[in-house]
């Protein structure tokens, strides 16, 4: 149950948080939102992820009551979005980079074994979160990228397949014409709204008995510069979990959040006793303070938005945005429910 005490305390922490800095009067506001209680009930088990995990975090939390370890749970629910074709965010159908190519990334840690794997721009391979896993089950390493991720994963038996669906090789091919008026393409006249950034999945996990895992995949920046990785395969940053403290990831502008180690910073802020809201403010507010002025807009607000996503090791939990209007998924004893993220800024993007 959230206290008032509880309310009371996080509200004031985060505000004292925000007064660090000079703030608007919309982002302590913010601060001090009901939407900033949402996840102070502490329940176990317990599953939140970015909203398009809705479905996932229902898979996740049934394994979960059923026994499964954390991360195969959360694997599963992410795999949910990993091999749907109409997410374009992650793994099948993801939007390719600037040459086409579909190029994936993840990573993932299991509190109780205190391991984590990753892999970077992976081709062909739906699944990056499972071929993450692998990295972390079957070698001494943490990470592998580009051709030897992928040829690790036909090694561990994956099945290589065309990620690029008939759908974002239209989506690209209309970026790809529009990119130069005075080149041999032609134009289409705006018939599509290119998503570019928006996606990626972040899900963490926290059983009854306290075991904690995280995990996070995507199909990165669309239109990317071949090569590019985020912040999904960073282990620190897309991700990050303690089995003492609790876990933290996010999606949205990986350039942003590599900067911070936002992952890691969200769980030190657990680890300090902050209630999840104010951790992942704390994690925005640091973010803010770290954007370069080309991306601050005339109000020195970053002109991009990115999301947060904390639970404790007791099943306190948070979704945290830059902006106002973003949720998260939870799943635990009462269902599978969107919840709003607090925030910092009200408006003014
Ligand atoms: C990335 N964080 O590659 C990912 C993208 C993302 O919503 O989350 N988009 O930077």
């Amino acid at each position: 149950m959230t206290t008032r005490r509880d309310f009371l305390a996080s509200s004031a922490a985060a505000a004292a948080a925000l007064a660090a800095r000079p703030v608007d009067a919309d982002a302590a506001l913010a601060a001090v939102t009901p939407a900033s209680t949402g996840g102070a009930a502490a329940t176990r088990p317990v599953v939140i992820s970015s909203a398009n995990g809705l479905r996932g975090v229902k898979v996740a939390y049934d394994r979960i009551v059923a026994g499964t370890d954390t991360l195969d749970a959360i694997i599963a629910g992410v795999n949910i979005q990993e091999l749907d074709p109409d997410d374009q965010s992650v793994g099948l159908g993801g939007l390719p980079n600037a040459d086409g190519v579909v190029q994936l990334d993840a990573s993932c840690m299991h509190g109780p074994t205190k391991r984590a794997g990753a892999v970077a721009c992976l081709e062909d391979i739906a699944t990056p979160s499972l071929v993450a896993k692998a990295v972390m089950d079957y070698t001494d390493h943490t990470i592998l990228v580009g051709e030897g991720a992928r040829r690790f994963a036909l090694d561990m038996g994956f099945r290589p397949q065309n990620l690029l669906t008939e759908k974002s090789r239209q989506d690209w091919l209309r970026w790809k014409a529009r990119l130069n008026p005075n080149d041999f393409w032609l134009d289409h006249d705006g018939d599509v709204q290119i998503n570019f950034t928006h996606g990626t999945i972040n899900m963490n996990a926290v059983n009854a008995a306290g075991d904690i895992s995280s995990v996070t995949t995507t199909s990165g920046m669309a239109y990317k510069i071949p090569g590019r990785i985020g912040d999904s395969p960073i282990v620190g940053a897309g991700q990050y979990c303690d089995n003492l403290v609790g876990a933290a990831g996010s999606t949205g502008r990986g350039e942003a959040n590599i900067k911070i180690c936002g992952g890691f910073l969200t769980v030190e802020f657990l680890r300090q006793g902050l209630a999840p809201e104010t951790a992942v403010l704390k994690t925005l507010e640091r973010l803010v303070a770290m954007t370069e002025p080309r991306l601050l807009n005339a109000q020195g607000r970053p002109n991009f938005d990115i999301q947060f996503y904390a639970v404790t090791k007791d099943g306190r939990y948070a979704g945290g945005s830059l902006y106002e209007g973003a949720d998260f998924a939870v799943c635990d004893a009462r269902g599978a429910r969107l919840e709003k993220c607090v925030y910092l800024f009200k408006s003014g993007r």
